[in-house]
């Protein structure tokens, strides 16, 4: 039927605020994790705190069963969202930033990668924070060109059900760098 042709052929709304990742009412809240995915600091450490012990409980069974090795570096697995307001977190883990080796390609499939396993729920919205731009060192300007480029990229790979992200960040300088890097065509 054309009007469901039509809606699945919109594009997407990309968008930058400043504030808590924890506190958005989306369908994906997606978390910079770590391989253990067994908790941290920065914006693990708030997810876990704020949605309770649920998520980690789940993250322990994915360890016991598929990801013995734990989840790879540019990956993506998802869990409950527990008491947090979003009903997934997707985790995916950057690279940690190296002057001396070019890991974009690991930074740009975390994001490409979120994006699949987010469509394979059928979300609609998924909120991101700047992956791999606190603990693990990347230099801001190009953690938000590199991420805006990586889901502007997965995003045209085809249509899905994603309607919406929403990059979230916690500081003023952040939030400018995201929202320049979306104003540009
Ligand atoms: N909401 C939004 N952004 C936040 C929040 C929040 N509640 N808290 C921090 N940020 P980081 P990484 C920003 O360190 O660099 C953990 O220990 C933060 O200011 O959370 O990928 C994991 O377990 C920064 O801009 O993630 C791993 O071991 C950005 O989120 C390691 O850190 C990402 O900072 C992953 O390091």
């Amino acid at each position: 039927d054309p009007s469901s042709r039509a809606e699945d052929t919109a594009p997407t709304r990309l968008e930058a605020v400043r504030g808590d990742i924890t506190r958005q009412s989306v369908d994906v809240i997606v978390n910079a994790a770590n391989s253990s995915l067994l908790g941290g600091g920065g914006v693990d450490g708030a997810i876990h705190r704020a949605g309770g012990p649920e998520i980690l409980a789940e993250c322990r069974e994915l360890r016991a069963g598929a990801l013995r090795e734990g989840l790879p570096t540019g990956d993506a697995v998802a869990t409950t969202a527990g008491r947090l307001p979003a009903r997934w977190v997707v985790h995916t883990v950057g690279p940690v930033y190296a002057v001396r080796t070019d890991r974009r390609p690991l930074l740009e499939s975390a994001y490409r990668r979120s994006i699949e396993v987010s469509a394979g729920l059928g979300a609609r919205s998924i909120a991101f924070p700047a992956v791999s731009a606190g603990v693990y060192g990347w230099p801001p300007d190009d953690s938000a060109r590199l991420a805006v480029t990586a889901v502007r990229a997965a995003l045209a790979a085809g249509p899905s059900s994603v309607e919406l992200v929403r990059f979230v960040l916690f500081s003023d300088e952040m939030h400018e760098l995201f929202a320049a890097e979306l104003s540009r065509p």
